[in-house]
């Protein structure tokens, strides 16, 4: 065999190419209409946590591409009233949330063959999808009249930016929030995850500021769980509100307590048959975060699963606030809730 030196295999070979990587779904413009670049021009608006910049609208903070979202949204989903909206802020336990939903009404298919349970080979978020980050991201409008009933959705839209159909109709809503140091936490982890590597990471100060501004991804954080906290006491049959941390200290008592709101409490041959038990370990962050698709997948978007499993505890700020951080929280929410009946 002919022995090829090295210089001429660099002349054989082409020369290599400086790999130019596209940027993630998630982190370009796609499918704007001009009602939405438009709109930005006359809206407040704030460098953001990833890359791009976050504008004010309805009093709540957005990119633009989920500004996009949350006005095809608006203009064309029709609820009905069998539907089911899981709300959260962002990082407030929104795929735990989504995992225990479709199991509790999923329970049915599969209780007699949990290997084949669709949680074991898809990310909650795509059993669940969001309404403006997924369905009508890019100013998609999809026909979701096809689905079975109840369809389940998810969002983080705050409550004065539903549709009106979701406000006019009877579907249900279950809102879970979680304490805002924890929250805060857990979204500065997970945005600097998604910043561009170029870009280095946002520093724990800089994001601290701008979260108690309420300059958030769907902050101010305080003025969204006030909204759907209100509309809970006000329509308590449509609004269910949860809290993270009750769901982690209890997690048997709420998820009946879920149950029964959406109309599917559990039978006595189903406690007996430890089905609770089952869901909530199906559900589990450990569980969860273990599986392959949750290790090594990514949404159509380009974030990665992963990036949605961190740690799933209570209290974990602790190890990154300061003093003064915890203070000046403790006092925004004091000031923020002191007179709603509500403790974070
Ligand atoms: P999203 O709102 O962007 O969809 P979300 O699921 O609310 O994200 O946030 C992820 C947080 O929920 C993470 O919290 P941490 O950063 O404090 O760890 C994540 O670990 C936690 N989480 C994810 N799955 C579960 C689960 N099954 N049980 C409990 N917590 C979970």
């Amino acid at each position: 065999m002919p022995i090829v030196e090295p210089t001429n295999l660099s002349k054989a070979m082409p020369t290599p190419q400086p790999s130019v990587c596209p940027p993630p779904k998630f982190l370009k413009d796609d499918g704007l209409t001009q009602e939405c670049r438009d709109l930005t021009t006359s809206l407040p608006s704030e460098r953001g946590w990833i890359a791009n910049h976050l504008f004010r609208y309805q009093g709540f903070w957005h990119h633009i591409r989920q500004l996009q979202g949350v006005l095809t949204c608006q203009s064309h989903f029709h609820a009905q009233d069998s539907d089911i909206l899981l709300v959260t802020t962002p990082k407030s336990g929104t795929t735990w949330l989504k995992a225990i939903t479709f199991a509790l009404f999923n329970r049915f298919l599969y209780v007699d063959d949990p290997q084949q349970h669709p949680l074991l080979a898809n990310n909650p978020h795509e059993l669940v999808p969001f309404l403006e980050l997924k369905l009508y991201v890019e100013n998609q409008v999809p026909d979701l009249t096809t689905l079975t009933s109840p369809r389940l959705f998810s969002t983080h839209l705050p409550s004065v930016s539903l549709p009106t159909s979701v406000k006019d109709s009877a579907c249900k809503l279950v809102y879970l929030c979680r304490n805002p140091k924890d929250t805060f936490v857990s979204l500065w982890h997970f945005t600097n995850k998604l910043r561009p590597a170029e870009m280095g990471k946002s520093s724990l100060e800089e994001a601290f500021d701008k979260f108690c501004r309420g300059v958030s991804l769907y902050g101010p954080f305080w003025d969204h769980v006030l909204g759907y906290w209100k509309a809970s006491l006000e329509f308590p049959e449509r609004v269910m509100f949860l809290k993270y941390e009750e769901m982690k200290k209890q997690p048997k008592v709420h998820v009946r307590r879920l149950a029964e709101f959406l109309g599917c409490p559990f039978s006595p041959e189903e406690e007996k048959k430890g089905l609770v038990d089952s869901i909530l370990k199906l559900c589990s962050f450990n569980n969860l975060s273990n599986l392959e698709v949750n290790k090594n997948g990514k949404m159509s978007t380009g974030e990665e699963y992963k990036a949605f499993f961190r740690k799933g505890e209570v209290g974990d700020s602790i190890n990154h606030l300061t003093n003064e951080m915890i203070k000046r929280l403790d006092e925004i929410t004091e000031e923020k809730l002191h007179d709603s009946g509500l403790n974070l």
